[in-house]
């Protein structure tokens, strides 16, 4: 059985092959994306064992995302292709400095994804599950699924690890708050944004935020204050400053491959400020990188930076 198991939609992305946009552009690029499986493949490639599943349309954008996952070397054994329902797929263009999300994701294969989809014994296995706010957007059975693997976990001694990534186009914040703070409490691991923890909390004062965040008894990571990461630690704040990069060429996936950085410090028996430092390093290499994953550091590249604290040119 894997170390860490995740689960939720991952998506076909098509992105304009060139600056015209989506509407003038005539070539795009394919690739796919979802933050679980990026993670995974995250973790993957820092040497862990991960298992990530979903369910995926039996149709060529369902196959190339299960293949792919696979050759990353994350177990896919209990992710599923149905003809129940398609893959779902997302375009998404950068113009003048904005980028825009488009979703084709509503009914989906993995929207269909419920408790019934759940193999406990590959959950109760592991030793970190890794849950995230977008599973329990798509759908209500998705939701129940992540509410039953959270169930499963906490009866056998499994750390759960929570990335809100609140996805404003899924549903409203009101909508979000009710059903993410409630597993907020529930989680071992907190690994939100600054922004998302202001959202959540209805505020823009970050010392109500972090006083909300000493009550939980998760340990809370927080992505993206001022360049900075914050460690809130059984009611202790310490900051860590992000690894400064070059050129951001693209940050999509950068909040994904922080928290398997995280997770891959935990299991590697690092302390958790050792465990932050190496999730703002993965961070900070996958943001230099076009695409959610495909920059996503191995385990040499981060030793080989870590051992010799050179800065990073990539
Ligand atoms: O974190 C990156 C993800 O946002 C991206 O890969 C797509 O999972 C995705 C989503 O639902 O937005």
């Amino acid at each position: 059985f894997p170390e860490v198991v995740t689960f939720g939609e991952s998506m076909v992305l098509m992105t304009p092959a060139n600056t015209k946009g989506i509407e003038y552009n005539n070539q795009f690029f394919k690739s796919f994306g979802g933050a679980e499986s990026n993670f995974a493949i995250a973790l993957a490639r820092l040497g862990h064992q991960v298992g990530w599943f979903s369910r995926l349309g039996k149709d060529p954008f369902g196959k190339f995302i299960l293949k792919a996952i696979r050759g990353e070397g994350v177990d896919v054994s209990r992710a599923e292709l149905t003809d129940q329902a398609p893959t779902g797929f997302m375009l998404r263009e950068s113009v003048a400095g904005k980028t825009s999300v488009y979703y084709y994701r509503n009914g989906s294969a993995a929207s269909k994804l419920s408790p019934e989809h759940l193999d406990e014994e590959y959950v109760k296995n592991a030793t970190i599950l890794h849950i995230t706010g977008i599973t329990c957007a798509i759908s209500e059975s998705a939701r129940n699924a992540v509410y039953k693997a959270i169930q499963i976990a906490k009866n056998n001694g499994v750390k759960i690890c929570f990335d809100p990534n609140i996805r404003l186009k899924l549903w409203t914040i009101a909508e979000a708050r009710e059903v993410l703070l409630p597993i907020a409490e529930q989680a071992d691991y907190f690994l939100p944004g600054l922004d998302e923890l202001k959202l959540l909390y209805d505020t823009n004062d970050e010392d109500e935020v972090f006083s909300r965040l000493k009550e939980l008894k998760a340990v809370s990571i927080v992505k993206g204050g001022n360049d900075k990461t914050f460690l809130v630690d059984t009611g202790s704040v310490t900051s860590f400053p992000y690894i400064s990069v070059e050129k951001v060429v693209d940050p999509v996936g950068a909040g994904d491959g922080f928290c398997a950085g995280f997770v891959a410090g935990l299991l590697k028996g690092f302390s958790h400020q050792k465990s932050v430092q190496l999730a703002n390093l993965v961070g900070a290499l996958v943001i230099q990188t076009e695409g959610d994953w495909e920059g996503l550091p191995t385990l040499d590249e981060v030793q080989a930076i870590m051992n010799k604290e050179i800065h990073i040119e990539r």
